[in-house]
C-alpha cells in the first residue's frame, strides 16, 4: 500500500516523457507494439485514450498495456475510467474538468493509485492541486488537432503554473520537436505529446530525440 504509492509517486515525479496510446490517433497501428516502441524510446508514463468506446470493451486492451508498462518500469494510467482503472491495476487514471471529481474517483481507485487532471487555467490548476491531484496536466499550450474544440493556453500559463504549483505538472497540447524548446523556456520539466510522437516515422527514435531534449532525470528531484 503506502510504499506502491511511494514508488508510483517517485516515477512520477521523475518522469519528463509521457505518451499517450489516442486510438482516435492511433488508427489502424497496433497500441502494444506502439507502447513498446514508445517505452523503448524513453516514454516513462504511457496513458491509454479511447473517446467514444466503452470501459468494457478496453478491458482486455487496458490489461495488455498494463502488463507491458509493468514490465518496462513505466506508469501506466487510463483516461477517464477509475473503474477500469482499479480493475486492471492501473498505477492511476486521468481526468478532466468534464469528469467526476477527484474525492469521487478517489472512493472507486484502489488505495495506492494516482489521479491526474487536466487544466487550461492557473485558476484550475491551483483547484486541482487543492482537490488532491497528484500531477496535474496545463494546456493545450498550442492549437492542436487532437483536441480541436479546445482554446489554446499559450506559453505565458506555464511559468505562472510553474511558480505556484508543489504537485508535478505536465504541459501538453500541440507540442513537437520543433516548439519543444520554447516550452522548456517557459518553464516546463515535463511534457505530454500525442499526435507529435503516433505520427512519426520512426516512433522510437523520435520519443529518444525528445526525451534526450528533456535532459537526465534529476535524481533528486
Ligand atoms: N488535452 C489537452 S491538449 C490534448 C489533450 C488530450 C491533446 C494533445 O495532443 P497532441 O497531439 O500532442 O497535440
Ligand atoms: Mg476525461
Amino acid at each position: 500500500g503506502e510504499e506502491r504509492l511511494w514508488l508510483r509517486k517517485m516515477r512520477l515525479r521523475q518522469a519528463r516523457l509521457y505518451g499517450i496510446i489516442d486510438l482516435g490517433v492511433l488508427g489502424d497501428m497496433d497500441p502494444a507494439a506502439t507502447a513498446e516502441k514508445m517505452v523503448a524510446g524513453g516514454v516513462e508514463i504511457l496513458q491509454l485514450r479511447a473517446k467514444g468506446r466503452t470501459p468494457e470493451s478496453l478491458e482486455a486492451l487496458a490489461l495488455s498495456l498494463r502488463e507491458l508498462a509493468d514490465c518496462a518500469g513505466v506508469l501506466f494510467l487510463i483516461n477517464d475510467w477509475p473503474l477500469l482503472a482499479r480493475r486492471v491495476g492501473a498505477d492511476g487514471v486521468h481526468l478532466g474538468q468534464e469528469d467526476q471529481p477527484i474525492a469521487e474517483a478517489r472512493e472507486i481507485l484502489a488505495d495506492a493509485q494516482l489521479i491526474g487532471k487536466s487544466t487550461h487555467s492557473l485558476e484550475q490548476a491551483l483547484a486541482a492541486e487543492r482537490e488532491g491531484a497528484d500531477y496535474i496536466a496545463v494546456g493545450p499550450v498550442f492549437a492542436t488537432p487532437t483536441k480541436p474544440e479546445a482554446k489554446p493556453v499559450g506559453l505565458r500559463l506555464i511559468g505562472e503554473v510553474r511558480g505556484c504549483l508543489k504537485k508535478p505538472f505536465f504541459c501538453i497540447g500541440g507540442i513537437r520537436k520543433p516548439n519543444l524548446p520554447a516550452v522548456l523556456s517557459a518553464g516546463a520539466d515535463r511534457v505530454v505529446m500525442v499526435s507529435a510522437i503516433l505520427q512519426a516515422a520512426d516512433i522510437e527514435g523520435y520519443c529518444r530525440e525528445v526525451a534526450a531534449m528533456l535532459g537526465p532525470k534529476n535524481l533528486l528531484a
